[in-house]
């Protein structure tokens, strides 16, 4: 009888683990670059597309979204892409600002909510080379750069499309202005969503992943997830999925991003989820918009970034720091100034970065730890006292250092954890780093 319990537990652990992953096995090449892109730590975000030409239209917090915020009807939207004219579009200034930046990866839209294809699609004429003046698949010239500056390249792409009349029925946003019917087939609507994909899998080498956007919109709509993720995975077994749907990943994801909050915070209203175990992301905006708005000069400061940057690494997540490129094809002169700063700061902390996991203690109000091996980093952002006090951190300890002139720091330990002397006259201003090594 207790045999036979046991084996029903088991067929019923097999069958939940079945049913919950849908099948999915993650390839090896696929584990490799989970690997690689939790090493690689910092990436640059771009949202670009005829929307940029607008520049926001003289509002805050317009950008990208233009079209659905100030409901143009597509007839008019469409009109967009015979300014989209960026002549001064330098795909080797771009992907050398990234690296500048210490920056190991680039994402960059694809297609927005807007539908445009920032690429040369040949199931869609609402691209890049058929509708504007410049008529070069863009993509492609940034994909090529990056292989020439050994940068990988993900691309954004949005499930939710306010121009394609097959995405009905409509969701949340989107409608009653679009000028589409009032009817559609949302199979249909699928199937070319993922011949687009297939495009952009096929047609552009390697890539590293994709970056989905827009479940949110209708949440009870037949995605399909399971076959446009089977589809992404056979086509590159290695390319990472993840989808910015702000809940617990779903089967077949390979990461989990967080837009604007770090990991297991809600500032924003829509961060629900909790942190699986996946590779984690955070995305972040220079200033409060994602394409180019012209009027939102409320740059963050380096310092913010910086911290922001290294608090989710904390949480073991990546920065994909973003970036709005002007309608002329010129990154923000502010954004570039800001990205060599970043660079700079990189350069000479990087080692307690880049490779690291989340430390042993959590993020706190006064800063994060990051770890490689038995090396932990204590960052320290905001600390009004003269000590850090690490809780639980009970190992035996080899050393600890000033990461900065590497000259040894007091500490105390007890079963409550360990105590470090950090004075006043060896901090600075955005993070000083102490390094502890931990006996094997
Ligand atoms: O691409 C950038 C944004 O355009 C896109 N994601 C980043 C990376 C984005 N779209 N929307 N949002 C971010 C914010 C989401 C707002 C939401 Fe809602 C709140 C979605 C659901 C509730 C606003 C209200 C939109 C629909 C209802």
């Amino acid at each position: 009888m207790k045999k036979l319990g046991i084996t029903f537990i088991f067929l019923v652990l097999i069958y939940i683990q079945a049913f919950t992953q849908s099948g999915y096995t993650p390839a090896e090449e696929n584990l490799k670059n989970r690997e690689w892109f939790q090493d690689a730590k910092f990436g640059m975000f771009i949202h670009w597309g005829v929307y940029s030409v607008m520049a926001g239209g003289g509002d805050y917090g317009i950008a990208e979204w233009i079209m659905n915020e100030k409901q143009i009807p597509i007839k008019a939207y469409e009109n967009l892409a015979n300014f989209f004219n960026p002549v001064a579009f330098d795909a080797a200034e771009w992907v050398a600002a990234a690296k500048a930046a210490g920056m190991k990866y680039i994402t960059i839209t694809s297609k927005h909510h807007d539908g445009f294809a920032m690429f040369d699609s040949k199931v869609s004429d609402w691209d890049i080379v058929e509708r504007t003046p410049y008529g070069k698949d863009v993509l492609r010239m940034l994909k090529e750069e990056c292989d020439r500056q050994g940068i990988k390249l993900f691309f954004y792409h949005s499930q939710l499309d306010w121009h394609h009349p097959d995405y009905y029925p409509r969701g949340r946003t989107g409608q009653g202005y679009t000028g589409r019917p009032e009817s559609g087939n949302w199979g249909r609507y699928i199937d070319y969503m993922n011949a687009q994909l297939t495009e952009l899998l096929t047609n552009y080498g390697d890539i590293g992943g994709i970056w989905f956007d827009g479940m949110w919109d209708q949440w009870d709509a037949d995605w399909q997830l399971d076959k446009t993720y089977a589809l992404i995975h056979k086509l590159q077994p290695g390319a990472l999925i993840g989808s910015n749907h702000h809940k617990m990943p779903y089967p077949g994801e390979d990461f989990q991003m967080f837009e604007r909050d770090l990991p297991g915070e809600n500032t924003m209203g829509f961060n629900q989820g909790g942190i699986s175990e996946l590779p984690l992301e955070m995305c972040e905006t220079m200033n409060g918009s994602w394409g180019y708005n012209i009027k939102d000069r409320r740059f963050k400061s380096t310092k913010e970034l910086i911290q922001t940057m290294v608090k989710a690494a904390g949480y073991g997540a990546n920065f994909l720091l973003n970036n709005g490129p002007m309608p002329n094809g010129k990154l923000q002169p502010e954004n570039v100034d800001t990205l060599k700063v970043i660079g700079k700061w990189l350069g000479k902390y990087g080692e307690t970065y880049y490779g690291t996991t989340r430390g042993p203690v959590s993020p706190r109000s006064w800063g994060a730890t990051t770890r490689r091996g038995n090396t932990v980093y204590v960052h320290i952002m905001d600390l009004p006292d003269e000590y850090v006090f690490l809780p639980e951190l009970r190992q035996k300890i080899e050393s600890v250092k000033l990461f900065e002139d590497q000259s040894n720091l007091k500490y105390s330990q007890n079963n409550m954890g360990t105590i470090i002397t950090v004075p006043f006259v060896k901090r600075n201003d955005i993070d000083t780093i102490v390094v502890i090594n931990l006996k094997e």
